[in-house]
């Protein structure tokens, strides 16, 4: 089919909003969504999952694009970020090893359990048709499963997609500017002393999502606000989530909440936020060398110079900080300043006695943060939460 004029359809529906890993089978889709659309080219498929789910939060109908062997790779995201948030993603996975058509030896189980993974994971989806008009018809119904906050998916076969050529090449380079390492040894925070640090430098224009674990349930603690988003699943998504969020979001102040165990398991996921660059984001890092949520079991953050690789990526700052004060005082100048910034703390192996559980369900939460960033007076655009 002529993927110029489905690509049209998706705009017309309001998909503009883009994020994936290549296949293929899907080439023409997705150079169609670089050449015309807004298009973020994630370390994975679950990156992108994440991605696409901050920019839903933030106002884009959101589409993902990968292929089946990918999808596993999004199954975190898939099964406990956008189903217990209900995030509706309208994607796009082809099918490699289609059963019956010859390819390569590894695509041959994944070809054969696609269709049940998406049946498990409670996915709605459908073959796309090679036929322009029944493709048209298609997309209709899974805008309206979308516009119900259901997720829809498209199973894409060899051969869907007539030639688009790629006319816009993406290149961006962000050289950082600032890297400070650590000069002195300091006492270390507990995490909750750093969160309530930095919550206490939120204004009326900052959005804070906290990472998985008791992160997020120690913030909840020292205030369950609006402007928070305790991200329960999904380890290791959350500066993704921050990524899409902050690019649909640009007047928005995102603030990230990282823990090593979580940075580590996706931490390409830098290397995308260095490329991509917004500039309203601050990702701060809670190192404590350990999973700390699960029992104080050692990661492997020991020998790892976050600040460097942070730095490497593109972030314009990335920034050792020594203390609460440094912290505080970092917070604020990156309010005035901005640019992508990643800071770095250390902090100690404890966690606050008898926490509590955010007490409102993941999607009220989400809920919650939109209306407040849609109502906030210096941004008001609701597109997509219908
Ligand atoms: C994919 C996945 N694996 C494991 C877990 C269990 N888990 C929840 S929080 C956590 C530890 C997070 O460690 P870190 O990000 O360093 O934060 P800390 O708890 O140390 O503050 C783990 C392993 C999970 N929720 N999801």
């Amino acid at each position: 089919m002529d993927t110029k004029l489905l690509g049209e359809e998706l705009k017309k529906l309001g998909f503009t909003f883009f994020s994936g890993v290549p296949c293929s089978f899907l080439k023409s889709l997705i150079n169609y969504a670089i050449n015309e659309c807004d298009y973020v080219a994630a370390a994975n498929e679950g990156d992108a999952v994440a991605i696409a789910s901050g920019a839903y939060i933030g106002g884009k109908k959101s589409v993902v694009l990968m292929q089946n062997s990918g999808l596993t790779n999004a199954i975190s995201p898939l099964t406990s970020l956008t189903y217990p948030f209900r995030i509706p993603l309208l994607g796009f996975v082809s099918l490699r090893g289609e059963p019956g058509i010859s390819d390569e030896p590894q695509h041959e189980l994944m070809g054969r359990i696609t269709t049940k993974i998406l049946d498990t994971m409670d996915v709605e989806w459908q073959y796309l048709s090679k036929d322009l008009e029944e493709a048209q018809n298609q997309l209709i119904q899974a805008n309206e499963q979308i516009a119900r906050r259901r997720p829809f998916f498209f199973v894409v076969k060899k051969g869907t997609f007539d030639k688009e050529p790629l006319k816009k090449l993406q290149t961006s380079i962000h050289l950082n500017q600032i890297q400070q390492h650590g000069h002195t040894d300091h006492p270390m925070p507990t995490r909750y002393e750093a969160l309530s640090a930095i919550n206490s430098m939120k204004d009326d224009n900052t959005v804070q999502l906290a990472t998985t674990g008791k992160t997020g349930r120690e913030l909840y603690e020292i205030e369950d606000a609006a402007n928070n988003l305790y991200m329960v699943g999904s380890m290791g998504c959350i500066g993704s989530l921050g990524l899409g969020l902050a690019l649909s979001q640009p007047g928005k102040d995102i603030v990230v909440i990282d823990g090593d165990g979580s940075l580590l398991m996706r931490m390409g996921s830098l290397a995308t936020n260095g490329y991509y660059h917004p500039p309203n984001m601050v990702h701060i890092l809670l190192d404590n060398n350990a999973h700390e949520s699960t029992g104080g079991q050692s990661t492997v953050s020991h020998n790892v110079d976050f600040i460097d690789i942070a730095a490497s990526c593109g972030y314009t700052k990335s920034i050792y900080v020594h203390s609460l004060d440094e912290l505080k005082a970092f917070l604020q100048e990156w309010k005035v300043d901005k640019g992508l910034t990643f800071l770095y703390l250390k902090i100690s192996k404890y966690s606050k006695d008898q926490l509590a559980r955010p007490h409102m369900k993941p999607h009220e939460v989400k809920e919650r943060l939109q209306r407040f960033i849609y109502n906030s007076p210096l941004k008001g655009k609701e597109v997509g939460d219908s």
